[in-house]
Formats: structure tokens, C-alpha cells, sequence
């Protein structure tokens, strides 16, 4: 595929795949095209069996300032009703493989947003967080007011969506909103690491236990438990769970297939 505002690398290391965010002069704003091109490329990737996780990343001034603020200036409800943006977001939640956001720079409104649906997030030492659409006459509209008081708690969340001021990657940290800070110049590096640490497991035990990690946001605790317990009764059915306790007992590496 040809993208005009992302770059995508499907090994970027042995089953891991890279999607840039790339419209650097405009901080990264995620414009409608912008996002149509990363649903498009998860939806390829997540049906790509050579890749087991994705890395979504920005530059180092900005991982994405937000939607398109000059692209929604002019709309109104109507407008942005039939636009139906939803779908995009909708189907990035979708995305089965697990997501690892590495953040440095800005990552603002929907970047945060964006950020949020990953699974994991490694930033560098200059990564900031906010949700600042209070500050334009609006509110958070791809799940911010919903995820953020789920990752950092209500008291954080509040401040950053009434305010609009951003936190440091320390106070994100701290907040639980983030895995790990980096020096900005290792980024890629640690976030492939981690990637790696994840990749070299079983593929399906990873969408697995991804689906019923985020179960845990919507269902009760009985109905999680019981959502986990179908998912882990699956996972004997394939043979990567015949092959990963056969290489335990045998003092090996496992050798995951997929299957
Ligand atoms: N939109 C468009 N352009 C942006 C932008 C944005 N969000 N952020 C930055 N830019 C552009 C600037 O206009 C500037 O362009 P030129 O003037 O050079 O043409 C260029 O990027 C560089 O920005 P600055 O000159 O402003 O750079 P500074 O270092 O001075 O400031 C900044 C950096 C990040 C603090 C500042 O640019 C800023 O405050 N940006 C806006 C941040 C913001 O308000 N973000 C929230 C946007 S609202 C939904 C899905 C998502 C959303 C809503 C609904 N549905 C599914 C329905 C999300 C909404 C939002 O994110």
C-alpha cells in the first residue's frame, strides 16, 4: 500500500512491524486521511501472519499534537455526525495483536487518545501527555474521558481534561499511564525490546490474553472470569501450548507456531 501520511515497516525486527506517523510539520495533527491509513495498515498487519506485534511511534518532537484542528474548525455537529470518525477508532480497538506505543514529543488530544489504545506505551525523557481540547471550546471525543480515569484515576483525569495541561512522562509514570521512560535517543531500541519480549511467545495465546486484559474494562469481575477461563481452556487446544510446556519439561526453547 501506498501511504501519504504514514511509513510502515512490516519487520522492522523478526515479527514485529513499525507504523510511523509521518506529517512532521504539522506536529503529527491526525488528520481524517492520516487515520484512515493507520486503521488500514492495523487491519493489514493484524491479518499478516509474519507479524505478532506492532509498534506505532511518531518523531521526536511529537508523537501526534491531535485531530486536525483546522480540518474540524468549520464542521458542525451534522457535519462531524456523518464524517463518523468512529469507525476508524472502532476498528483500531479491534486490532487483535498487541499495540506498543513509543512516544516522544507531544502526544495531545487524539494522540493521547491514539496512545490510550495501545497496550503498552514506552516514552522518552520528553514525552507529554494532555488532553487539551478544553482549551479550543471542546472535550475529549475518542474514549479520553472514558480510558484516561481507567489508566491515571479520576483526580489526574479530571485535571487534565478541565484544564487542558499537559503531564511529564515522569507523572504519566507515576499515574500508571505509561510503561517505561527512555532516553530519547534508545527509544526504538527499548520499545523493540519489549516487543520482542512479547513476539516470542505464542501468537495466539498473545491475542488471547490481549482480549481478556480488555475485558476487564467492560465486564463484571464474574463475567471476566468466566471470559478467561473460555480463553484459557482455547489455548489447550493449540499446538502452540502442546509445544510450549513440551519445551519446558525438555529444557528448550519453544519454537511458537501460531497454531
Ligand atoms: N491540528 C492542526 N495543526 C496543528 C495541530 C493540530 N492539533 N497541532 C499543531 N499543529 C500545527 C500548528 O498549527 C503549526 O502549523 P503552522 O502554523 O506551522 O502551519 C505546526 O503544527 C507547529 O505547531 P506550533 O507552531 O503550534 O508548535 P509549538 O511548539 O509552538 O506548540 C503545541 C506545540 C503542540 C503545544 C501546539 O501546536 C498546540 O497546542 N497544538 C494543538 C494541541 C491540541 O489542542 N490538540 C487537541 C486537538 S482536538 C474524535 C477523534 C479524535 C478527536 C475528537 C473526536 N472522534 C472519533 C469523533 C480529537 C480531538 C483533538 O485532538
Amino acid at each position: 500500500m501506498n501511504y501519504e501520511y504514514i511509513l510502515v515497516k512490516e519487520q522492522v525486527a523478526p515479527y514485529i512491524a513499525l507504523i510511523q506517523l509521518n506529517r512532521p510539520k504539522e506536529l503529527n495533527a491526525l488528520n481524517l486521511q492520516l487515520m484512515g491509513e493507520v486503521r488500514e495498515a492495523l487491519k493489514s498487519l493484524d491479518d499478516n501472519d509474519a507479524v505478532r506485534v506492532i509498534i506505532i511511534t511518531g518523531n521526536e518532537r511529537a508523537f501526534a499534537a491531535g485531530a486536525d484542528i483546522k480540518q474540524m474548525s468549520d464542521k458542525n455537529a451534522i457535519d462531524m455526525l456523518k464524517i463518523d470518525q468512529f469507525s476508524t477508532w472502532d476498528q483500531i480497538k479491534k486490532t487483535k495483536k498487541p499495540i506498543i506505543a513509543a512516544v516522544s514529543g507531544f502526544a495531545l488530544g487524539g494522540g493521547c487518545e491514539l496512545v490510550m489504545h495501545c497496550d503498552c506505551v514506552v516514552a522518552s525523557e520528553t514525552a507529554q501527555f494532555g488532553q487539551p481540547e478544553i482549551k479550543i471550546g471542546v472535550m475529549p471525543g475518542a474514549g479520553g474521558t472514558q480510558r484516561l480515569p481507567r489508566a491515571v484515576g479520576k483526580a489526574l483525569a479530571m485535571e487534565m481534561v478541565l484544564t487542558g495541561d499537559f503531564i511529564s512522562a515522569e507523572r504519566a509514570l507515576a499515574a500508571g499511564l505509561i510503561n517505561k521512560i527512555v532516553p530519547v535517543e534508545v527509544l526504538m531500541e527499548e520499545t523493540i525490546r519489549m516487543a520482542k519480549a512479547m513476539a516470542k511467545n505464542s501468537p495466539i495465546a498473545l491475542q488471547m490474553a490481549k482480549e481478556s486484559v480488555l475485558k476487564s474494562f467492560e465486564n463484571s469481575l464474574t463475567e471476566g472470569l468466566y471470559f478467561e477461563r473460555k480463553n484459557f481452556y482455547m489455548l489447550f487446544a493449540t499446538e502452540d501450548q502442546k509445544e510450549g510446556m513440551a519445551a519446558f519439561v525438555n529444557k528448550r526453547k519453544p519454537d511458537f507456531k501460531g497454531r
